[in-house]
């Protein structure tokens, strides 16, 4: 088990484009308990194997409060997607410290993955129904961003994402 190590905007690594992972075997079991571990030390709702500079198709999600409902994914995939909403509570992300944002996202998706027992499911996710499936929703596609290279601030115009580059380089700066 081991706490790993998570890249932080604006570090070239977190563009990556993860591959899929072609066999899952005890190495990907692994790394999915060190993701779990990571994301609950960072207190973080999820984790894409991307942000520990891992660059393969791989998510950790646990939205419950006592965080004892770990849910991982393997080469997840989304099927289908329903309407845009907007969370109530703003978005954020570990790799993008001190920053909330508002972000548009699927309000109902079906995604495909496989689990730690190589075994595909299905899962459906409806952000009308509640606040726990609208952050789960928003949570599963944050992640897939993540394996894309994609931030959520991505989302933001120029100036805004501009503005927080310079924020959190002055930040890092000072921390040197
Ligand atoms: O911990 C996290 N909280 C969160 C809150 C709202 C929307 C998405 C997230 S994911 C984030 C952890 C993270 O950076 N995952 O990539
Ligand atoms: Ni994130």
């Amino acid at each position: 088990m081991a706490i790993l190590d998570i890249l932080h905007f604006p570090d070239p690594r977190l563009r990556t484009k993860a591959k899929p992972v072609k066999e899952v075997d005890d190495k990907i079991r692994n790394l999915i308990k060190d993701m779990f571990e990571t994301m609950y030390h960072e207190e973080g709702v999820g984790l894409a194997a991307t942000q520990v500079d891992v660059h393969q198709r791989v998510i950790v999600i646990d939205i419950s409060k006592g965080g004892n409902k770990p849910q991982h994914f393997i080469n997840p995939e989304i099927i289908s997607t329903e309407g845009i909403f907007v969370r109530e509570e703003k978005e954020g992300c570990l790799s993008v410290p001190e920053t909330n944002a508002e972000i548009p996202r699927f309000q109902k998706i079906k995604i495909r993955a496989l689990n730690n027992k190589n075994e595909t499911f299905e899962l459906e996710v409806d952000a009308t129904s509640g606040k726990e499936q609208a952050l789960l929703a928003v949570c599963i596609q944050h992640e897939m961003d993540h394996l894309e290279g994609k931030l959520f601030i991505d989302y933001l115009s120029p100036l805004k994402r501009q503005r927080i580059k310079d924020k959190l380089k002055k930040q890092q700066r000072e921390k040197a």
